[in-house]
């Protein structure tokens, strides 16, 4: 069979416009097509190259987050016009099967590797709906087929562990049969990565840390491998520091810090229970191993009003982070906030193209929603000239970084210099007809 596999565009519309580069292939339609053994299997990622719509293919197979559900269902609905069957999965067919439905043949909601098999197996008769009710063994998984992946990605994804064991409201998993924690062994992990040529990972863990006595024989083991890698991260990460020393030894270059809000109640209303470590302390402990720390911030909790902005530019400027995105609460469909949203009559909009973190999609407690996003988006401007002024404060982690390894500190001059995004994300809200 004659298989195409799509990632609908995302990255070249709105503030993320200017990314010349995307970071990482998609891992999903590597997963696909390596489940796909015996059959022909192209992979496009459309924010590098145009959807070959033809009625050449067999099937067609499309994945999506909430956000580029519009995208894939534009995708799909052209295929079948052509009369090609179209397969929807990923995160947002998952939680809204029967919507997605609309677009396509047949959907698969959760886990792809328990049900491709046998939709290839169904072809052409397939069923409308593929459910994968067994949580997947990683070490049972093929290797993901990385070389389709178009050859201009920076960095490789990769997924040593599965699922989370926390609840935030807004996040997806919580409510999902597939979100168990699973971990990959050490040996299956070690080969992929000694599999990957770019020097650069970038781990997609739900959370890579749940297990931090797994993280360190994992950051252990790939050390020889000599890569440098990132990956998001909780708040607590740099409590110990022998534990610090082994993810740096391994080539651990990034780490994107989940804060969510400093805002205590705000974390609270969130379900985010964990310890609010000292960031700054934190972040002093991840520079003096040549670590760099970027924040990820959210806003429009019921407790953010007008305030909350000026008092996290100061704890953020003051921690020594070197690089931070905003971003506006989403309440994703699927999750408890959501529901919540919808049930007070707060939600303003189900376009899903809008649900990408940038736009107010819902009515705020205590902010007017365009002022939500207005405010949201001016951190970006706001933290890059705190930051440059802040500059000679930095030098240290920086010679730090050069020394050891001027290749990652080149590479990475954009991430540790911060280039601000606040002129292109307000030519975007100009541009978008705000909600
Ligand atoms: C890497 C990543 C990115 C990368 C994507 C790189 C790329 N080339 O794909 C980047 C940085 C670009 C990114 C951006 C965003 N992301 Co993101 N991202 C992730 C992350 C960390 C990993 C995704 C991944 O590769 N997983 C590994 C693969 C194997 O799992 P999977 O994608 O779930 O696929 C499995 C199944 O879903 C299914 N499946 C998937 N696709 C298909 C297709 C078919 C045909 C079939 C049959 C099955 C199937 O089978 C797969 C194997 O089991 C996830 C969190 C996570 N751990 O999943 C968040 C996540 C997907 N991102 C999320 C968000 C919110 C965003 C942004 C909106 C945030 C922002 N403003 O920056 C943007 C917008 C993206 C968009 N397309 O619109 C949310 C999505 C929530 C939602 N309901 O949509 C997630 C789930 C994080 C979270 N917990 O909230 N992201």
């Amino acid at each position: 069979m004659n298989i195409l596999l799509i990632k609908p565009a995302w990255y070249r519309a709105g503030p993320f416009a200017h990314c010349v580069n995307v970071l990482t292939g998609p891992l999903s339609l590597g997963m696909l097509a390596a489940l796909s053994k015996g059959h022909d299997v192209t992979i496009i990622d459309q924010d590098i190259e145009p959807v070959p719509f033809s009625d050449a293919w067999d099937l067609v197979g499309v994945t999506t987050p909430t956000a580029s559900a519009p995208a894939a269902y534009a995708i799909a609905d052209k295929f079948r016009s052509l009369g090609v069957p179209v397969v929807l999965g990923g995160i947002h067919p998952s939680l809204m099967p029967e919507e997605a439905l609309k677009h396509a043949d047949s959907v698969v909601v959760g886990e792809a590797e328990p049900v491709w098999p046998e939709i290839l197996a169904d072809f052409p008769r397939l069923k409308a709906c593929y459910r994968a009710d067994t949580l997947v063994d990683l070490d049972a998984l093929p290797l993901p087929r990385r070389d389709l992946f178009h050859p201009s990605y920076r960095a490789a994804a990769v997924q040593a562990t599965r699922g989370c064991v926390n609840h935030f409201r807004y996040c997806y998993l919580q409510n999902v049969s597939w979100k168990g924690y699973r971990q990959q062994s050490l040996d299956k992990i070690y080969e992929d990565i000694s599999l990957i040529k770019e020097p650069y990972l970038f781990f997609v863990d739900d959370n890579l840390f749940v297990d931090k006595a797994y993280t360190r024989a994992m950051a252990e083991r790939i050390t020889p491998l000599k890569k440098f890698w990132s990956c998001q991260a909780p708040m607590d990460v740099a409590a110990d520091e022998g534990f610090v020393r082994v993810l740096a030894r391994s080539g651990l270059a990034g780490v994107m810090l989940g804060l969510d809000s400093i805002h205590a109640p705000s974390r609270r209303s969130a379900a985010k229970y964990d310890e609010f470590f000292n960031l700054k302390h934190t972040v002093k402990r991840l520079h003096a191993h040549g670590i760099g720390v970027g924040a990820m911030l959210v806003f429009g909790f019921d407790h953010d009003d007008a305030e909350v902005f000026a008092k996290t530019m100061d704890y953020l400027v003051a921690s020594g982070v070197d690089s931070a995105v905003f971003f506006t609460l989403t309440p994703y469909p699927g999750t408890p906030l959501f529901a919540d949203f919808k049930k007070e009559g707060r939600i303003l909009t189900e376009d899903w193209s809008c649900y990408n973190w940038m736009h107010t999609v819902f009515r705020p407690r205590r902010l007017f929603p365009q002022e939500l996003t207005a405010r949201v988006q001016a951190m970006y401007g706001q933290f890059a000239r705190r930051k440059c002024r802040k500059f000679l404060t930095q030098l240290p982690f920086y010679v730090r970084m050069l020394a050891r390894s001027p290749r990652l500190a080149w590479d990475l001059r954009h991430y540790f210099w911060f280039q601000s995004r606040a002129s292109t994300a307000s030519t975007f809200l100009e541009n978008s007809g705000d909600i």
